[in-house]
């Protein structure tokens, strides 16, 4: 009983104290100001749905690395592949790519692409509005061939706005495009994923494509049903958010 008036008079006098506070001057001119916190904004996400179409005959493509960045590219025709993106264009490993120091956010495909099938990855970023969105996946039945999107700009990109474009297949320049067996892990071949030798020109480039056993290389364990003589993925990305 006690205790509870006891607790009664300490609030009275506490809100007396925060009415002191504010309604006098101390005797000065001054007069005390209570500041009251401003609330904490929400989180503003930047979200994009990017959707990948295979649009190759014979290309199985490895799960793709979607990846937005303020700075930087994911190649650069003409110069040498970082190690994470050689990784990914002789192996179908992402994990690199996605884990790039320019990296602010990314998310990997789910799993390979078949031919004609299609999948959406969503990525989004909180609090940081990105200004580039890249993309790179690797053609399994080829030596280092990988297509993708480099540094696209967002800034265009307003709320529900969608972009549909085809890709250009590079070749990563980091392993000779021998086309045998035993350097390509795709399902056509089964052989050998990354090895860190550069056996090739060193210089990512568009690719020239296959030439395949139907084209008289006897030692290729490609067909003409593995070219990709036209653009190899369909990608329309969509801002979500
Ligand atoms: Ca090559
Ligand atoms: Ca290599």
């Amino acid at each position: 009983m006690f205790f509870t008036q006891y607790k009664k008079l300490s609030l009275l006098l506490a809100s007396l104290t925060i009415f002191t506070l504010s309604g006098c001057n101390n005797g000065s001119d001054k007069e005390e100001v209570v500041m009251t916190p401003l609330p904490t904004p929400a989180p503003i996400v930047y979200s994009y749905d990017v959707t990948l179409v295979n649009l190759t005959q014979g290309q199985p493509i490895s799960p793709a690395a979607v990846v937005l960045h303020n700075e930087g590219k994911l190649w650069t025709i003409g110069e040498s592949a970082s190690v994470s993106l050689e990784k990914l264009a002789e192996s179908g490993d992402n994990s690199g790519v996605l884990a790039d120091a320019m990296v602010l956010s990314g998310q990997g495909g789910a799993g390979i692409l078949l031919p004609g099938a299609s999948e959406t990855i969503a990525v989004s970023i909180t609090d940081t509005e990105p200004m580039m969105l890249s993309i790179a996946a690797m053609l399994v039945n080829t030596n280092d061939a990988f297509t993708g999107v480099n540094a696209m700009l967002l800034n265009n990109m307003s709320m529900g706005d969608s972009v549909s474009f085809t890709t250009n297949t590079y070749d990563a320049g980091t392993e000779k495009n021998s086309e045998m067996m035993a350097t390509i892990p795709g399902p056509a071949a089964g052989g050998e994923g990354f090895n860190a030798e550069r056996d090739d020109i060193d210089k990512v480039a568009m690719h020239a494509g296959i030439v395949s056993k139907d084209d008289g290389l006897m030692q290729s364990a490609l067909t003409q049903a593995e070219r990709f003589d036209n653009p190899t993925l369909m990608v329309t990305i969509t801002r979500t958010n």
